[in-house]
Parts: structure tokens; C-alpha cells; sequence
């Protein structure tokens, strides 16, 4: 099913700007012993709305597929996220004074990696996530998690079951739900008035200057901007009141502050100006994108067949949906790309979605000491390639596929 109307404000002169053709769902980890003729392939066109400056794809593959049937994602696999969020968690903690009294709900909670921290501050907490997963990973840490799709719906019942939230934290999660409008209708109407809502989600106009096509994906509906986020809460009658920044996480990554009333700040003023002179309101600003992704399929390409062509040896790191994206739209099979590694235990075993390499634990590579190694996680490259010191001791290369194709070390 496309979706030709904006998924933001409805608008229905959407400017197709980049066709990534047919891909494999990037999370849908395959088991050897699937069928791999049943494999799903959706097509994965980009969009631009003029009217409200949300970038978006059109295809629409259900969430119910995506992050219930067969999804492996774990965030507290990464030291860097774990650290990220605790800072987040105790830093809210002291700024808003919560307490034994107060609550905090979070979107998406995957496996408790945030809220337990709250747990730990003897803050009241509610997780909420559809994946099986991590939801029961989290009540075995003891986070108080409902399992199941957060909407206006969920909402309502809380809210008529006398619970309010203080702060609602939404990380990685309002650019993966279909019914964009029902999530931040759910938001407002469970927000106390006096409370807070923090969402974060990778910036677009980082996608777009570093190249990071590969974060483009059929979990990630809508790719958000300052600006098409300040309108889309004003249409639900929210604020977006402030902005950070954090330049390492997820290849660029926007923390929003939204609340019941105008307290904005200069910083967000100046957010909102800095887009509107770059262009990121108007089309023009990712025509020239496509061109540029395909300079970097091409290069990828290009230099893994080298090596190749030269006997070298060349396996990755990282079954990340990123990765699932990069090795498809690159056409890096099991030819050129002998087998991926992941600390993700619930992914090693599998096969990644589409090129069908097998998934193995990061020991792999110094038992096998392949030549090189694509890092598809390449927002985590300090921490993989800290832990892989031993590898790059023993002659080990690593490559990293995006803003350009290169040899790091
Ligand atoms: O929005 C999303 C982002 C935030 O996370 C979700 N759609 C799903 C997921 O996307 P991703 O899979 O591209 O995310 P990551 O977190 O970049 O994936 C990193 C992969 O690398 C994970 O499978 C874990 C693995 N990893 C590892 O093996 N060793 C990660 C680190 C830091 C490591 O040291
Ligand atoms: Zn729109």
C-alpha cells in the first residue's frame, strides 16, 4: 500500500526525490531454515512535502510485521547508547525534580536500557513497546512494560486509569509509527500540563549531508527536521520549545523538548532559521541527493571488488538494519561480503535479510582474521574499533561506507 498523502499534515503534493527500489525488510534477520524463496521485498521510494517539510517514504509495510514478527534490535547493546541515556535519564531526573510522586513513561522502550535507570532514582516508571523481545527482557529487569503499539488509544486508557506522565520519552520511535498523528495526539493527551516530552530521532539534515542513505528504511516512515517538527506539534496543539544536538549518536541525532506551552528557546529560534536559509523547507534542498547516493553505491562497490580482485578477504560488522540497507542497495553478497559479525546474540545464527551472510559473534575475527571489515555500524566506529584493537593489531583493515567509501585503518 503507498501512501500518497503527507503523513504529517495530509498533503497531497508529495515530491518523490530518491528510489531505492525493492528491499528486504532490514531487521527481518533470516533463520537457516527458512524458505529464503519467501523472503517479502517492498519498494522504497523518498518523498519531500512541501507543505509542511516532512521527509517520508511512501511505501507502508505494517508495524505488526516489522517490530513483532520478527525483530531482534536490543539497544543495550552499545556502551555508547547505554551511557547516552543515562545521562539523559538522571540529567531529567535533577532538572524537573522528579521523585517517588512523579512518572515517566517511555515510547519504545525496548529492553529497560533507559528507564532502569529512573528505577534505580526510585522514579515511578511504565515502558512501552510491541517488540516480544525486548519487552519481556525489560520486565525481567525489573521495568514495569506494557507490550504493546502506544497511539491515542493506549493513551486514553491510561489516562482514564488516573495515570499522567510527567515526562514521556520517545527515542527512535515518532519516525516509526504509521499513524504519525495518533502517536503525538496520544502524547498530548497523556502529558500532565506542567509536563515534559523529550523525542530523539537522527536529524535529516544529516542524513542527507553525510550521505546516510543507509538509515533509510521501511521501519523509518518520516525523517524529521526542526521545522517539520515544529509544525506537526502545532497542529496537535504542542510546542516544540528547545533542541540538542549530539553529533555521535545514530550519525546525527536531534533530542526535541515539547510541552502544552510556548517557552521557546533562542537555541530552537535559531535551529528553525539555520534550516529555512539552508534550504531544508523547500525540495530543491534533496534533489540533488539521489546522484550523491548513488556515488557512494558505486564506490562501495567499486572498492570491495577491488579487493576482492586482489585475493583479500572482506567480511563486516554489524547486522544493523543500516546494514541489511547498505549491503542490498550496494549488491554486496556473499561473494564479496564472506559473513557479518554482531554482539547481538539474538542475532548471531541468522543471516542477514536479503545477501543471506551468515551472523557471527565479533571473536570471528580473530579466529578468521579476515583482510578487511566493512563497518555497516558505522555510527558506533570509535567503540567497535576500540574493542577491535586486537584485529587491527594482527593487519586487520576496517572499512567505512559512508560519507564516502574508505579504508580507515
Ligand atoms: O531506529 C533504529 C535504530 C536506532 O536502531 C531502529 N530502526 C533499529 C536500529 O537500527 P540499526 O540496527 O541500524 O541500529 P544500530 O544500533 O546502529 O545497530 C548496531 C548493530 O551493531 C546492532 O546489531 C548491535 C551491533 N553492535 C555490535 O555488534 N557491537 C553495536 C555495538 C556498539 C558493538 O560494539
Ligand atoms: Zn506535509
Amino acid at each position: 500500500m503507498s501512501a500518497v498523502k503527507c503523513r504529517s499534515c495530509g498533503g497531497d503534493g508529495l515530491v518523490s526525490f530518491l528510489d531505492l527500489a525493492r528491499t528486504p525488510l532490514p531487521d527481518a534477520l533470516v533463520d537457516p531454515s527458512d524458505d529464503l524463496s519467501a523472503e517479502e521485498w517492498y519498494p522504497l521510494e523518498v518523498a519531500f512535502c512541501p507543505d509542511c517539510t516532512l521527509v517520508q517514504i511512501l511505501e507502508e509495510v505494517s508495524a505488526e510485521k516489522m517490530f513483532v514478527d520478527n525483530y531482534h534490535y536490543f539497544s543495550s547493546f552499545s556502551d555508547h547508547l547505554l551511557a547516552h541515556s543515562r545521562q539523559h535519564a538522571l540529567g531529567l531526573v535533577s532538572a524537573r525534580g522528579l521523585d517517588g510522586d512523579s512518572l515517566v513513561v517511555e515510547l519504545a522502550s525496548n529492553d529497560g536500557y533507559l528507564l532502569k535507570n529512573f528505577v534505580e532514582a526510585g522514579v515511578p516508571v511504565l515502558g512501552i513497546d510491541p517488540s516480544p523481545g525486548p519487552a519481556e527482557a525489560a520486565v525481567k529487569a525489573g521495568v514495569p512494560t506494557l507490550q504493546e503499539f502506544f497511539g491515542i488509544d493506549l493513551a486514553e486508557r491510561l489516562v482514564s486509569e488516573g495515570q499522567r506522565a510527567d515526562v514521556i520519552i520517545a527515542n527512535n520511535v515518532m519516525a516509526h509509527v504509521p499513524d504519525l498523528n495518533g502517536f503525538v495526539a496520544g502524547m498530548k493527551v497523556l502529558l500532565a500540563d506542567d509536563g515534559l516530552i523529550t523525542v530523539e530521532n537522527p536529524y535529516v539534515r544529516d542524513l542527507i549531508e553525510h550521505c546516510e542513505f543507509d538509515t533509510i528504511y521501511h521501519e523509518h516512515y518520516c525523517y524529521f527536521s526542526c521545522s517539520s517538527v515544529d509544525r506537526l506539534m502545532r497542529r496537535h496543539g504542542l510546542w516544540l520549545n528547545d533542541v540538542e544536538y549530539f553529533a555521535d549518536l545514530h550519525g546525527g541525532t536531534l533530542r526535541w523538548h515539547i510541552g502544552h506551552h510556548d517557552e521557546r528557546t533562542d537555541r530552537l529560534r535559531r535551529y528553525l532559521a539555520d534550516e529555512q536559509a539552508l534550504g531544508l523547507s523547500s525540495a530543491h534542498y534533496y534533489l540533488q541527493f539521489a546522484d550523491r547516493v548513488e556515488g557512494v553505491r558505486a564506490g562501495l562497490r567499486e572498492l570491495v571488488e577491488g579487493l576482492r580482485a586482489d585475493g583479500k578477504r572482506v567480511a563486516a560488522y554489524g547486522a544493523a538494519a543500516k546494514g541489511a540497507m547498505m549491503l542490498n542497495h550496494a549488491g554486496l553478497d556473499g561473494d564479496l561480503i564472506e559473513f557479518v559479525v554482531d554482539r547481538n546474540v539474538h542475532k548471531q545464527g541468522k543471516l542477514m535479510p536479503g545477501t543471506h551472510q551468515a551472523v557471527r559473534s565479533p571473536e570471528t575475527l580473530l579466529t578468521d582474521q579476515p583482510d578487511y571489515v566493512l563497518l555497516l555500524a558505522w555510527n558506533f566506529k570509535d567503540e567497535i574499533m576500540a574493542q577491535q584493537a586486537e584485529y587491527l593489531a594482527q593487519g586487520g583493515h576496517f572499512i567505512v561506507p559512508v560519507p564516502r567509501p574508505a579504508v580507515v585503518a
